[in-house]
């Protein structure tokens, strides 16, 4: 059955594919999976039908037959359990892949998306720019113990895997800001995974919602 995923039918990130439905993307077209997007407006995703799919009334969603998820670490993990290819066989090497999803959503994405509030939506408060150099740091630490951990290797569990989906998803929120660059393994980490080719049919198919092109 035919996923169908939800997202911005206007992205404010316009087409950077950096709201999550990219994450859910990128997976599905990682493990070759198709799928339908519907796209909602603003103001549709306080309505009730979309509020029955997603309480918080946001994007992304997933349905696919009687299942409906939200929350785009749920929707990667579904998507990673049932397909191969995003996920270790393995027992202890799946824990550590799982391990390191969580690691994404919970400790690294945290402050990068304090430091996305701070400039974008407290940008005109007095103490923005007091906050914002503490905010940075405390980002510089988490990147340089993930540098440390990454160190030579291509992917954080060997192979690439849903970790590095998430980790990748929530490191180009920095993008624009310097802070990567600082931390060139992590970069070059970076571009490894934009260079994937279903990254760059997710990228694409999420850009056309904005620029309008199909096909
Ligand atoms: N924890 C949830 C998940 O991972 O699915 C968070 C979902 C979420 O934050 N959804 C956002 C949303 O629907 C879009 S992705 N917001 C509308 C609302 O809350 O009313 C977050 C996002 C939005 C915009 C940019 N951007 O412009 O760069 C980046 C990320």
């Amino acid at each position: 059955m035919t996923p169908t995923i939800t997202a911005f039918a206007n992205s404010p990130d316009r087409g950077r594919g950096l709201a999550r439905d990219m994450p859910v993307r990128w997976a599905l077209e990682e493990v070759g999976q198709p799928y339908q997007v519907r796209l909602v407006s603003f103001a549709a995703m306080k309505e009730p039908a979309h509020r029955s799919l997603h309480p918080f009334g946001q994007i992304p969603t997933y349905e696919e037959g009687d299942l409906a998820l939200f929350e785009s670490g749920a929707i990667v993990l579904h998507i990673a359990q049932h397909h191969a290819g995003l996920l270790p066989d393995e027992a202890n090497a799946r824990a550590r892949a799982i391990m390191w999803m969580f690691a994404a959503l919970g400790t690294m994405e945290p402050t990068i998306v304090e430091r996305e509030i701070a400039r974008l939506v407290e940008g005109d408060k007095p103490w923005t720019a007091q906050r914002l150099p503490a905010i940075e740091d405390r980002i510089r630490h988490r990147l340089g113990e993930l540098s440390r951990r990454l160190g030579d290797a291509d992917w954080l569990g060997g192979a690439f895997g849903a970790g590095d989906l998430l980790m990748v998803s929530a490191l180009r929120r920095l993008g624009g800001s310097g802070l990567l660059d600082e931390y060139p393994n992590l970069a070059a980490y970076v571009a490894r995974a934009e260079a994937r080719p279903a990254f760059k049919r997710a990228f694409a198919a999420q850009l056309a919602v904005f620029t309008g092109a199909t096909g």
